[in-house]
């Protein structure tokens, strides 16, 4: 890769700021805090950080809340502290991409308090409002992700407005170009500062209908992929018409022609849809549009060999050109360790599953902890946050269990503060800390490292096309990778049993140094619990 493409294949580093740390001492993470521990950061191989939202807010959905699209909130620190942290970033060669929530604001954004005053204010049309039905009920059956209906009455306006999540984070009404053109202008500010791309939350979500039809209901035999991790009546509807709608692509393009002003910057797009990969394929095809997206494929299903090869698949057959990002935790779903390797074996688990992500066609997130293997919290109901959790617990214990404080050290706050933080530090972390691990040399942090630094250094398992190759033990995860005349075979063993499989006889090398043991008589590979192979062929 060139610098002006480090975004293709990169690891990008995922900070959730309330919870890395707190540099001032009063609980919640700040800015401060996350410069002072870029060195550590660097020290992982990865190519960016990625900051979850650090924006003026109310708070009420951590920052997803946006009150001021300009400026830092106050909670986090200053403009200052944040040209800081990009000038340190930047001398340590980590590029720094931030959160933009631009389907929705907080509905404390003077556009939105501009808008529900009346219907004729010059901001009147900046969002989703609507008449109620003749019995008074919502305009249609549209529903929010994190429950109810997606229409809240407005007394002050007399007319609903909607809302794909919370009541209080109004959607944009993206029809009218007002609306683009602010967004892009405010995403402006942020490249002229310095920042080298953006993360674009529900990037799907920015255009509804303006028919504002009803859903249709899921048929038998379709997919119910969407949203929640709860079984819910959202994933009953078809969302046809309230998200994914085909005028994003052009807005979507709009945006890339003002990327393209700024050379070696990128965007990565949150895709929640019935048809992820379709709509990755669509979003990130071209080279017009989005640089790469991530959809929830990894993300909220529990691991089996067969799942990972249907993605895979899918992949192959429809994400065409398009640029993955893959993740296999973030601060919305439960910790990997917990959600796919919940089992006795701590740290080969969460390196087994790096190493697949590592070893596909695309880019890589890498979420606070996970190079640690820390599992998800237990968060009690008395401290829990999530105002998606409270409502839904004990069904859905909301997303507080990843977001817990980072553990730096073994001491009972984790290093991460001198006070009770807003959330509390994990006990079962502790032991798994920065600190404890540094000084094992046995530590899953070292061995993260290792395949981090290692992946960097392998053209094709960055750029290669990818195609699946059949052995004979379903039980193992086969690959290969190809690019510029260089094939390269991943076998991936993924449970927790030695497993043995016949390669074929077209292994020019065995490559090493990424950490991972085998062995290889003749065509028969033996692959011990957890572990991987990766070779040229001829
Ligand atoms: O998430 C959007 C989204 O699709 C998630 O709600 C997801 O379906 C759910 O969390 C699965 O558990 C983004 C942000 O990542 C999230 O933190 C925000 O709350 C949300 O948008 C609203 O801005
Ligand atoms: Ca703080």
């Amino acid at each position: 890769t060139t610098t002006l493409n480090w975004w293709k294949g990169g690891v990008i580093y995922q900070i959730y700021p309330r919870s890395f740390m707190d540099a001032n001492g009063d609980g919640i993470g700040d800015l401060a805090g996350i410069t002072s521990k870029l060195d550590y950061v660097a020290s992982l191989g990865v190519d960016a950080i990625w900051l979850s939202p650090i924006f003026t807010s109310p708070m009420k959905d951590f920052g997803y809340d946006v009150s001021d699209y300009c400026d830092i909130d106050p909670m986090f620190g200053t403009l200052a502290d944040f040209k800081a942290l990009i000038d340190r970033a930047h001398e340590l060669g980590l590029k720094v991409m931030i959160d933009q929530v631009i389907s929705h604001s907080a509905d404390s954004h003077p556009w939105f308090e501009e808008s529900r005053q009346d219907k004729t204010n010059p901001k009147a049309d900046w969002y989703v409002w609507s008449d109620p039905k003749p019995d008074g009920s919502p305009p249609n059956n549209w529903l929010s992700i994190f429950g109810g209906s997606a229409w809240k009455w407005d007394s002050r306006r007399l007319q609903y407005y909607l809302h794909n999540f919370l009541e209080s984070q109004p959607d944009f009404n993206f029809h009218n170009p007002d609306v683009r053109k602010a967004h892009l202008e405010n995403m402006r500010f942020w490249l002229d500062m310095g920042v080298d791309g953006f993360r674009l939350d529900t990037v799907n979500f920015y255009f509804h209908s303006e028919g504002l039809e009803d859903n249709p209901p899921v048929l038998p035999g379709e997919p119910k992929t969407m949203g929640a991790p709860h079984d819910n009546p959202y994933t009953y509807q078809r969302h046809v018409y309230d998200l994914s709608r085909p005028e994003n692509l052009d807005f979507l393009k709009d945006m890339r022609a003002m990327m393209d002003e700024y050379p070696g910057t990128t965007t990565v797009g949150e895709i929640g849809d019935d048809f992820p990969l379709k709509r990755m394929a669509e979003y990130t095809s071209g080279g017009d549009k989005l640089h790469m997206a991530y959809t929830f494929d990894f993300l909220n299903k529990p691991h089996a060999p067969d799942y990972i090869r249907d993605v895979l698949k899918n992949m192959q057959e429809i994400v065409g050109d398009g640029w993955p990002c893959w993740a296999l935790s973030n601060h919305d779903v439960v910790r990997s360790r917990t959600r796919w390797g919940a089992n006795e074996d701590g740290e080969a688990y969460p390196l087994i599953t790096l190493a697949l992500i590592l070893s596909l066609r695309g880019s890589v997130c890498l979420y606070q902890g996970e190079e640690l293997g820390l599992p998800e919290a237990d968060v009690p109901f008395e401290r829990i946050q999530d105002p998606y959790g409270i409502p839904l617990w004990p069904v859905f214990k909301g997303r507080d269990g990843c977001r817990t404080p980072m553990v730096w050290d073994k001491s009972p706050l984790g290093g991460f503060s001198t006070v009770e933080p807003w959330l509390p530090v994990s006990k079962e972390q502790l032991p798994l800390s920065v600190a404890e691990q540094e000084a094992n040399p046995d530590a899953l942090l070292h061995k993260v490292r290792k395949l981090i630094h290692w992946r960097q250094q392998q053209p094709v398992l960055v750029n290669g096309e990818l195609s699946q190759r059949d052995v004979d033990n379903a039980q193992l995860i086969a690959l290969v990778r190809e690019y510029q005349g260089e094939r390269l075979l991943v076998v991936l063993n993924m449970t927790g049993e030695s497993q043995q499989a016949t390669v074929g006889n077209d292994i020019a090398a065995e490559l090493q140094g990424h950490g991972f043991t085998s062995s290889l008589n003749g065509q028969t590979l033996t692959l011990p619990a957890y572990q991987a192979f990766f070779a040229k062929l001829s």
